[in-house]
């Protein structure tokens, strides 16, 4: 009930990297299920541990030894042993409720989504393809030796998306395993050779984030980044457009 209660209570407050145990602020619908998540995980948790801290204290403070004489031992005490079993069987059995239920609604496919894109990962860098509108962004490490200076990150290929409207991810890797990964979106997934994976993401917030690759996938590793940019509609249609008339289908 007391874990019930307080993950109820986190839902408002999700504001600054305090109240959100360290996580970033999320910029997606999706993100902002996982900040509850892990909020009310962590408020059950320390909960557990309050009442666990504050019973060893008064344990120790009022049940210490004095004299000779051995307290009343509680071996075998069945209802003891029940309580034992069956609060912490309870408390993970709603961890996992939540858990569950969270993670159903964020593998979750829509029938029609907004716009999709083409997600490959590559050694050591990303493809951006729009099927609906036959463009393509593909970043290149086109002399992966010479060292990059961290601050200039301009030639890293972007992603464009829509604010405000469902985007589903096909993520596909040509070699090894790599991981798509933007910290804002509070998720990453593995993109697998030979094994699709999906998943679809509504953005809440305009802005310019950098995205990853989270699994070791070899020497440039590090460098396999992008730019993810949120925009307004408009200005993702525009972009479309502009992108067309470029080049329709090539590379950036
Ligand atoms: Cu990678």
């Amino acid at each position: 009930m007391l874990v019930a209660v307080v993950i109820g209570l986190t839902g408002c407050t999700t504001n600054n990297t305090f109240t959100r145990f360290g996580f970033p602020d999320p910029v997606t619908k999706e993100g902002n299920t996982v900040v509850t998540l892990w909020q009310g995980s962590w408020i059950a948790g320390m909960a557990v541990g309050v009442l666990v801290w504050g019973l060893i204290l008064w344990a120790v403070v009022f049940h210490r030894k004095r004299g000779d004489r051995l307290p009343p031992q509680v071996r075998y005490n069945m209802p003891i042993e029940i309580m034992c079993t069956t609060v912490p069987f309870v408390l993970i059995a709603i961890l996992f409720y939540y858990t569950a239920k969270d993670e159903n609604y964020l593998d979750k496919l829509p029938k029609n989504p907004a716009v999709t894109v083409n997600v490959t990962g590559f050694q050591w860098s990303w493809a951006f393809n729009y099927p609906k509108y036959n463009v393509t962004t593909t970043g290149n490490m086109a002399n992966p030796d010479q060292p990059i200076n961290p601050q200039n990150k301009q030639n890293l290929p972007v992603l464009e998306i829509p604010v405000n409207e469902t985007v589903q991810f096909n993520l596909a890797s040509t070699d090894v395993v790599h991981a798509f990964w933007v910290p804002e979106f509070l998720f990453k997934r593995d993109v697998i050779p030979d094994h699709p994976n999906h998943f679809t993401i509504t953005a809440t917030k305009t802005g310019t984030f950098l995205g990853h690759c989270s699994e070791l996938c070899g020497v440039y590793h590090s460098r396999m980044l992008f730019w993810l940019k949120i925009v307004p509609q408009q200005q993702f249609q525009q972009y479309i457009a502009q992108q067309q008339a470029q080049h329709s289908g090539s590379t950036q």
